[in-house]
């Protein structure tokens, strides 16, 4: 029994490995043999688990944390030194964009400037691999894989909660970054983090009395470790060290345009109007975790819990969802010298809103997906939203529907 179990494992991390090898050898041909690796290396998994309570669920765990190892050393190795230095001595990033290695990160900021890509951007997904599915669909990208195009998803975060999975979901994202780690990015939402000290977790994001612990990853990781003696509780350490490897915001600088991809929003002004953020003094003070407002909240946590504001309303400024208004937006646009902010984080019916003058974008990307007229979404826990996702080619935004 023992041997037997001990095969099953390494039989799993070996097939993943072996798709991985085929990959990089430029073995497969066709998109839709890889695709079809890619789902079966999900489905070996997750085809055996149906009451997780129950299910030995050993393999599950030794796979996972092979994947969570491997991408949290991709993402070690992502860190550039050329970067490191201009982003430290740098605010505006259009002095510096040429220079910046491609796809490579310092102070947990990605830069890209490789003007032939097809980028991606990635908004919302909450425990929904449905709508990932889709979102792999409507790019093309296994196909585009085998063709070794230039293609570059980047999600802006908010893996987990409210969704049906979970589990599965991040597992789906692990593969997608072990697989193909020149062409997936991945950043931080408010809801990807969290603390685990004396047998008691912390969300970032407080449960609503109404909802059930099942909805909200780390309480549902935990009780699985109460309920499940083959799942133990080291897994919830696994899933934040791979929380903690994300990456905050992203530079993509194409033709004369240049995009700020972030979960959320800009730092919480500080001063009076002109000197709004002269808290900031290089780029690598958007991450630098010893600069706090006035509520003791980093830039970082500024930057993943914000809101943009149409309306004169009250701006709630005590609070870590704060809203900035235009002219706060502007004053930091021009400072960091972007042109567009390209955010998630907020739930919109049509999956995308445009605000201040196009100027900045919130993208939705889980909703219902449809398939012959019939939503076939049992993941999701946004229904009523038609997801979106925006794509950067040339210099031009484009919104892309995940429904046609
Ligand atoms: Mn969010």
């Amino acid at each position: 029994m023992r041997i037997k179990e001990l095969e099953k494992d390494k039989a799993l991390i070996n097939s993943i490995k072996e798709v991985k090898l085929r990959i990089d050898e430029g073995s497969y041909i066709k998109g839709e043999d890889l695709e079809f690796d890619f789902k079966a290396s999900l489905e070996e998994v997750w085809g055996e688990l149906n009451h997780l309570d129950e299910d030995d669920m050993t393999d599950f765990v030794k796979l996972n944390n092979f994947l969570i190892e491997e991408v949290t050393n991709l993402h070690q190795r992502e860190n550039n030194l050329v970067n490191k230095k201009l982003m430290k001595t740098n605010i505006d990033i259009k002095m510096i964009n040429n220079r910046l290695e491609d796809s490579k990160r310092a102070f947990d900021i990605y830069a890209f400037n490789d003007q032939m890509s097809e980028y991606f951007l990635i908004g919302d997904i909450h425990s929904d691999l449905i709508s990932v599915d889709r979102i792999l669909e409507k790019t093309d990208f296994f196909e585009k894989m085998v063709k070794d195009k230039g293609l570059k998803l980047i999600f802006i975060g908010d893996y987990v909660d409210r969704g049906a999975s979970h589990l599965k979901l991040l597992q789906g994202i692990l593969t997608l970054k072990y697989l193909f780690p020149e062409h997936i990015f991945l950043q931080k939402g408010n809801h990807d983090l969290g603390t685990y000290t004396d047998g008691v977790v912390k969300m970032g994001v407080k449960k609503p009395e109404k909802d059930s612990e099942d909805d909200w990853f780390l309480l549902y990781l935990y009780n699985l470790t109460k309920a499940n003696t083959t799942f133990p509780d080291n897994m919830i350490y696994s899933y934040l060290k791979f929380f903690n490897s994300l990456a905050i915001a992203s530079f993509i600088s194409v033709k004369e345009t240049t995009l700020l991809v972030a979960h959320a929003g800009i730092p919480r002004p500080k001063g009076k109007e002109g000197n709004l953020f002269d808290h900031i003094e290089s780029l690598s003070d958007l991450t630098n975790e010893t600069i706090k407002d006035h509520i003791d909240r980093s830039i970082v946590e500024n930057i993943i819990w914000s809101d943009p504001t149409d309306v004169n309303e009250d701006l709630k400024e005590e609070r870590a969802r704060f809203k900035f208004t235009q002219a706060q937006f502007e004053e930091f646009k021009d400072l960091l010298g972007f042109d567009y902010f390209i955010r998630g984080h907020q739930v919109e019916t049509q999956g995308y809103r445009k605000f201040f003058k196009e100027r900045l974008l919130t993208i939705f990307s889980s909703g219902r997906i449809l398939k012959d007229g019939e939503d076939i979404n049992t993941d999701t826990a946004y229904s009523k939203v038609n997801p979106h996702i925006a794509k950067f080619v040339d210099g031009e935004i484009i919104l892309v529907a995940l429904n046609d």
